[in-house]
């Protein structure tokens, strides 16, 4: 059964889909089309799995529905995975041996390694959650902490010196931490500076609006609901297009050399 869609039986048009998934290099990866995995430790969630090592990604990322008493008590993360959660619609309280929150609209909440995160719907509306997990890379004697914190609450500040382009940043920026999130908008007829190439990987969530973005020289017509893996060293850049800001979550390792 379709995730999002609930799709089963026949369609009434034609099988289309405007996901598009090159391994190793960049997906975009659209609502419909998307399947329901069952893992263990969810309850009353549906669940897809978005960015995996399958897909070229060193991180994972879930797009998570959690229903009416929906939770996870078994908890996410373990002694080497470290865990960020993201509400991208309605309420949900979650908490680790550190912090307790409850998160609305925009809420997130990271979780170092060695801290287990849990997660309970306790209201009758639908959460919706982006939840990220990936291997921490330690660093000497940086330790990172517990981070919870609402993205209405942070402001915007320019990005790059262009005056309709903004960004925020999730976590904090230390050398503790070996990613963080951001979240990037474009007034509508805005575009990134350049088209960037680097060695991070992004996995990214389309909050609002469209946009019509570069992967690897090629475009694609993005939207709301949309999510988008950019491999390490993928060329990717976009403009925001039609009347809504086009706004999206993003994820960026950081604060970490490469080894030989
Ligand atoms: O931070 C970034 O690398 C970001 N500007 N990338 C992107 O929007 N594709
Ligand atoms: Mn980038």
């Amino acid at each position: 059964m379709g995730y999002i869609n609930n799709q089963t039986g026949y369609r009434h048009g034609l099988l289309e889909n405007r996901s598009v998934i090159k391994k190793g290099m960049y997906a975009v990866i659209t609502p419909d089309g998307l399947v329901k995995n069952n893992i263990y430790g969810y309850e009353n969630c549906d669940i897809s799995i978005l960015s995996s090592p399958k897909l070229g990604a060193s991180f994972i990322d879930y797009i998570i529905t959690v229903k009416d008493g929906g939770k996870n008590m078994e908890g996410i993360g373990n002694e080497t995975d470290e865990v960020f959660l993201f509400v991208i619609e309605g309420q949900l309280e979650v908490y680790n041996c550190d912090k307790k929150a409850e998160l609305k609209n925009g809420g997130y909440f990271y979780s170092p390694l060695g801290k287990k995160l849990y997660f309970e719907n306790s209201k009758k509306d639908n959460a919706k959650i982006l939840l990220y997990k990936r291997k921490y890379k330690k660093l000497k004697n940086f330790n990172p902490e517990t981070i919870t914190g609402n993205i209405n609450d942070i402001e915007y500040r320019k990005f790059e010196e262009m005056d309709n382009v903004f960004i925020k940043d999730l976590l904090p920026s230390d050398f503790a931490y070996d990613f963080n999130f951001h979240i990037l908008c474009f007034k509508s007829g805005a575009s990134h500076g350049y088209l960037e190439t680097h060695i991070q990987e992004h996995g990214a969530y389309i909050l609002s609006g469209k946009g019509m973005y570069n992967l690897d020289n090629n475009w694609y017509m993005v939207e709301k609901d949309d999510y988008i893996f950019m491999a390490s060293y993928c060329i990717q850049g976009g403009y925001g297009v039609g009347k809504d800001d086009f706004i999206y979550l993003y994820s960026k390792d950081c604060n970490r050399d490469e080894e030989i």
